[in-house]
């Protein structure tokens, strides 16, 4: 299962193809509406003010409602783009961002909101994972949910997973919403930015899942996840809290009706243990920043940058669906992979709930 991304964020529109999705799932353009809208720029005044509708059209493999096995193409067109705002950074590289990096390795760069770069094009993971959560919920009853779990310095004192979806932070914890709102504000006016932690969990993965050695299930995920923009570290079940942890504590005892804790985040040698899988990112402040910072031009001379235009100050706000996109399309493949070698093969007794 392999999804390819193509476009820029002010070019004429964005899309994918996603390659290897089984025959006969129900698909229509409604089933990406929900969780488009969950990523969408423009839906609170905490991410970036862009105006897309981010409609997904399919071009192909589907053929009267069901998908034919053959390449799923998805495009949505980019209704709001705005290249003429970005003429003053053709001529110079935001600090911390990958202008630099784009311009060192092809001499040439599509300066418009970053192009390539732009979390723009996260759009279309989020796309491509409606096919794979749709499929995995119907096949194998996984249900992949995530949630913002820190937001600079804050953490959630509750934990309510009724409270993420109703909040534009999927913020699990309801009564510290209005506390982000000020803190929010205060940061949009002080012209900066601020990192973040998302966390997915992955319920209903059955034990199996995952290549022993090569294609570890967890370094797959730690690959997708840190391929998502702005990602700069990524936690498996206790993550770098282990470092500090006894052996006595950190493995997971088993009884006969289930494991006693769940330290290894569902994955033991790279394979699923049919507990959550649990992930965790950590996202790195926006570079795209008012506040004014050194940089050099393309003739090398010193120069100050303040990026205008319509960023958000915290992309770990809307990197909740994106991270459980990347964690469900690995998911995806990991169950075909495994289908493909093993058949009907497992679970096996002793099955630990
Ligand atoms: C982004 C910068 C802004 C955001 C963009 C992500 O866009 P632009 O490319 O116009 O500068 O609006 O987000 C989206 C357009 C989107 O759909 O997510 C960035 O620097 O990553």
């Amino acid at each position: 299962f392999t999804v390819t991304t193509f476009g820029e964020s002010h070019g004429p529109a964005i899309g994918c193809v996603v390659d290897g999705c089984p025959p006969g799932l129900a698909l229509a353009a409604e089933d990406f509406a929900a969780d488009l809208a969950r990523r969408a720029t423009g839906r609170s005044r905490h991410t970036s003010q862009r105006r897309e509708a981010d409609e997904v059209e399919i071009l192909s493999g589907v053929y009267e409602g069901r998908s034919t096995g053959t390449p799923i193409a998805l495009l949505i067109r980019n209704v709001d783009a705005r290249p003429k705002d970005y003429a003053e950074l053709a001529d110079t590289f935001r600090p911390g961002h990958a202008d630099y990096t784009y311009w060192q390795k092809y001499g040439i760069r599509d300066p418009r909101g970053g192009g390539r770069s732009s979390a723009r094009e996260t759009t279309m993971r989020v796309a491509a994972a409606v096919i794979a959560k749709k499929w995995l919920a119907e096949r194998h009853g996984v249900r992949v949910r995530g949630h913002l779990a820190q937001l600079g310095e804050l953490v959630p004192r509750a934990f309510d997973p009724g409270a993420v979806e109703a909040n534009p932070f999927f913020w699990p914890d309801a009564a510290m919403v209005p506390e982000l709102e000020a803190y929010m504000d205060a940061l949009r006016k002080a012209g900066d930015s601020v990192g973040a932690r998302v966390t997915v969990v992955a319920e209903g993965v059955p034990p199996g899942w995952g290549e022993p050695v090569y294609g570890k299930l967890d370094a797959e995920l730690a690959a997708a996840l840190m391929g998502i923009n702005a990602v700069k570290g990524v936690e498996i079940g206790a993550g770098f809290a282990a470092v500090a942890q006894r052996g006595s504590t950190h493995r997971d005892e088993i009884a006969p009706d289930g494991f006693l804790s769940n330290h290894a985040g569902g994955i033991l040698g790279g394979i699923s243990t049919g507990q959550p899988i649990v992930a965790s990112i950590a996202l790195k402040p926006t570079s795209s920043i008012l506040r004014p910072g050194r940089s050099v031009n393309l003739r090398g001379e010193p120069v100050e940058v303040a990026t205008k235009g319509r960023h958000d100050p915290c992309v770990g706000i809307r990197a909740t669906p994106i991270a459980e996109a990347m964690v469900a399309l690995v998911l995806m493949d990991q169950a075909l992979r495994h289908r493909a070698q093993c058949g009907d093969v497992g679970p096996v007794a002793p099955r630990i709930p």
